[in-house]
C-alpha cells in the first residue's frame, strides 16, 4: 500500500500552495484532485484574481504583506511571473465603514495610502467617473495574480521538489485508523475511487467540496456555503480602450457599497475590462448548472458600469461571462484548523469565502506547519478557528 507524510486533498490554489510547501521541506506528500488537474468547476481558474493590500482587517493587511512576499519568493524559483503589478483603488461614500478600516487597518501596518477627492481620481484614472460625494483609496501595491498560470507554476514547483500528483482521483472517505489515545498509531487511510492511500498527516483543501467530504468524517458539520458566482468581461469602446491599460496605469479596483464590485483590465484579452460583483446564490457543487447569471450583470453591473464607467464601456451585456464558485463562512473569515477529533492529524484550509487567493502561498505555509510542526505562531490564528462558530461571535454580515 501506498504510504506518505502528507496527503493533500483537492488541488487549487490553496492544495497546490500546500503541496509545495511540504514537498519543499523534504517531506513525501501526495497531491489528489477529483477532476483533472486545472478544471474549472471550482474556485481556482480563470484568468485573474485581484491582490491587494488593503484590508479592513488589521490581520489580513499583515497577512498580506507576508504573501506578497511569497508570491515574489515563488516567482523567482519558477523563473516566470504570474502576479502583474497595478496600483489598487478602494473607493466609495466616505460614510462605508469599512473604507475608514482600510484607511486605520493600512495605517497600523505603514502602508502609504493616498486619499483622493473625486475630481483628483477622475484626473489621474481617466476611464473612471466617481460621483461627487465619493472618496476615492489609492495604494501601489495591488494587481491581478494570473489564477490558473499560478495554480500551475505551484504544481510545478511541487513536482520539482518530489511531490506526486495525480488528477481524476475522487478521496471519497478519509479514515483515522486507530488514535494515539486509543493505542493506535494516528494515521490515516485516505480511500479514493482507485483505493486507498496511508498518510501520517492529512491536509484538507477541498474547496466548495470540503462539507460534503467531512460528513464522511466523524460527520462533522462546516458552516461553510458554496456559492455560484459570475465574472464577466465588458467591452471597452475602441476609441478609449488605450486608457484601460496597464501601461497607462489603470488599476484593479474595489468598490465598497452595500454591494462589493471589483474589477482590472483584461491582459488576455486585449479591449475588455473585467468587471464582477462580489456576490452569487447558493449552490450545490456538484448540481449546479455553469451558466453565468446573466440576469444580475444586468440588473446590478450593467448600471453600475453606466455610472463608474460612464459611456466607455458596453454595458448592455458582457463579451464572455463565466461561472466560479465561493465557499463562504458566515463572518467570511477562513477556516484554518485541525478537524476536531483527529488529534491534529487532520489540517482543514477552507471557507476563504472568495477573497483568499491571494493569500494562496501564504495559506499554503500555514497549512504546512500545521501538519508538519502542530502550530504557526505568525498568523492569529483565533480568527481562522472551527470554535469560533460555537460563539458566533462576529455576526453574519461583513462588507467584502
Ligand atoms: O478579495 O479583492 C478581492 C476580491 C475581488 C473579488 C472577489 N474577491
Amino acid at each position: 500500500q501506498e504510504k506518505f507524510d502528507v496527503v493533500v486533498v483537492g488541488a487549487g490554489i490553496m492544495g497546490s500552495c500546500s503541496a509545495y510547501e511540504v514537498a519543499k521541506r523534504g517531506y513525501s506528500v501526495l497531491l489528489l484532485e477529483q477532476y483533472d488537474f486545472l478544471h474549472r468547476r471550482g474556485s481556482s481558474h480563470g484568468e485573474t484574481r485581484t491582490i491587494r493590500i488593503t484590508y479592513p482587517e488589521p490581520y489580513y493587511v499583515s497577512m498580506m504583506k507576508e504573501a506578497f512576499r511569497l508570491w515574489y519568493k515563488a516567482q523567482e524559483e519558477a523563473g516566470y511571473r504570474v502576479h502583474t503589478p497595478m496600483q489598487h483603488l478602494d473607493f466609495g461614500h466616505p460614510s462605508n465603514s469599512s473604507l475608514q478600516e482600510v484607511i486605520s487597518a493600512c495605517s497600523m501596518h505603514s502602508i502609504h495610502v493616498e486619499t483622493l477627492t473625486p475630481d483628483e481620481a477622475s484626473c489621474r484614472f481617466p476611464p473612471f467617473s466617481f460621483p461627487d460625494d465619493h472618496v476615492v483609496l489609492v495604494t501601489q501595491e495591488g494587481g491581478v495574480i494570473h489564477a490558473s498560470k499560478a495554480v500551475a507554476m505551484f504544481q510545478a514547483l511541487a513536482l520539482k521538489h518530489g511531490a506526486v500528483l495525480r488528477d481524476r482521483t475522487k478521496v471519497l472517505n478519509i479514515d483515522l485508523l486507530g488514535m494515539k489515545g486509543e493505542g493506535g498509531d494516528g494515521s490515516i487511510s485516505i480511500v479514493t475511487e482507485q483505493g486507498s492511500i496511508i498518510a501520517r498527516k492529512c491536509i484538507i483543501t477541498a474547496g466548495a467540496w470540503t462539507q460534503k467530504l467531512l460528513r464522511h468524517i466523524h460527520n462533522v458539520e462546516l458552516p461553510i456555503q458554496p456559492l455560484h458566482t459570475t465574472i464577466a468581461y465588458w467591452k471597452i469602446e475602441d476609441e478609449v480602450a488605450h486608457e484601460f491599460s496597464v501601461k497607462q496605469g489603470f488599476p484593479s479596483f474595489a468598490y465598497y457599497s452595500d454591494t462589493y464590485m471589483y474589477g482590472n483590465a483584461s491582459l488576455e484579452l486585449p479591449g475588455l475590462v473585467k468587471v464582477a460583483l462580489h456576490s452569487g446564490f447558493t449552490c450545490d457543487p456538484d448540481e449546479r448548472a455553469l451558466i453565468p447569471d446573466r440576469k444580475t450583470l444586468k440588473d446590478v453591473v450593467s448600471p453600475w458600469l453606466d455610472t463608474f464607467l460612464k459611456a466607455k464601456v458596453k454595458s448592455d451585456s458582457p463579451v464572455l461571462a463565466e461561472a466560479c464558485m465561493y465557499s463562504m463562512t458566515p463572518d467570511q473569515d477562513f477556516i484554518l484548523d485541525f478537524l476536531p477529533m483527529s488529534e491534529g492529524n487532520i489540517v482543514i484550509g477552507a471557507g476563504f469565502s472568495g477573497h483568499g487567493f491571494k493569500m494562496g502561498p501564504l495559506v499554503g505555509r500555514i497549512l504546512a506547519d500545521l501538519a508538519l510542526n502542530g502550530s504557526c505562531g505568525y498568523v492569529p490564528l483565533e480568527y481562522f478557528s472551527i470554535a469560533r462558530f460555537d460563539q458566533n461571535s462576529k455576526g453574519n454580515v461583513k462588507a467584502y
